[in-house]
């Protein structure tokens, strides 16, 4: 049986990856005057937002300065932030609160590993605030995901091994970090777009004890 849940939190607990690439888009409307093409949504998905900007600024084919690159990171977060005010409660998709539940009569410690700096500020917003035992602070790993850090690090915070948590992800960036860390991938979402996960189930409603502790096998 597994120790711990390693919990991305963007496309996983919130429906807030949407949020992410729509300050995106409006983003590089006002600025560039430019339409985003679709597949950056998933290229930027679970990766840091400087990492995100750099992706879009490519594909745009667009250099800044630093300052400007900074400039850009930090209106995205206004917008995003703006579009977060709205968030509640009943913005926790569907499934996770018994999940998590369910989780914790097994005494299974919760860390929070997304790279979103705007974590703590979202799940106070969501009622979650408490739910978790640790939280890492994305600014204190050396690499974004796809790199493991975020993952180790989390196990760690929970005194545990990588190989004794299941870890839980949307996003191909995500996934590859799970593995990479040693942790049982478990996606959400396209099975085609995130094969390379140990278990892929389509929707939150899916995650339950028996589904995930079929999946552990150590
Ligand atoms: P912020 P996750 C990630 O969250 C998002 O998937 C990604 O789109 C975003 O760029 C990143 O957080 C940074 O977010 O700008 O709020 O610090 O999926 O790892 O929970
Ligand atoms: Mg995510």
């Amino acid at each position: 049986m597994f120790k711990g849940a390693l919990f991305d939190l963007d496309g996983v607990i919130a429906n807030t990856a949407d949020l992410h690439f729509k300050a995106w888009q409006k983003l590089a409307r006002n600025y560039f005057k430019a339409e985003l093409p679709i597949e950056l949504e998933e290229k930027t998905k679970g990766i840091s937002r400087s990492d995100s900007l750099q992706v879009i600024l490519d594909s745009l084919k667009i250099t800044l300065t630093s300052t400007e690159f900074s400039h850009l990171a930090n209106e995205k977060n206004e917008i995003y932030k703006a579009y977060l005010d709205k968030l509640t409660v009943a913005d926790i998709l569907p499934g996770i609160d018994n999940f998590i539940a369910e989780l914790k009569t097994q005494h299974i410690r919760l860390a929070l590993a997304s790279a979103s700096q705007n974590g703590p500020v979202i799940l106070q917003k969501l009622g979650l605030a408490t739910a978790f035992d640790t939280i890492v602070d994305p600014k204190q790993v050396a690499h974004g995901k796809p790199a493991p850090d975020i993952f180790i690090a989390a196990a760690q915070s929970l005194n545990l091994q990588p190989v004794q948590c299941i870890g839980l992800e949307d996003s191909i960036a995500g996934i590859t970090a799970i593995n990479a860390s040693g942790a049982i991938s478990i996606a959400i979402g396209d099975a085609a777009k995130l094969k390379a996960a140990y278990k892929i189930v389509a929707d939150t409603t899916q995650l339950n004890l028996a589904t995930v502790t079929a999946v552990f096998k150590h």
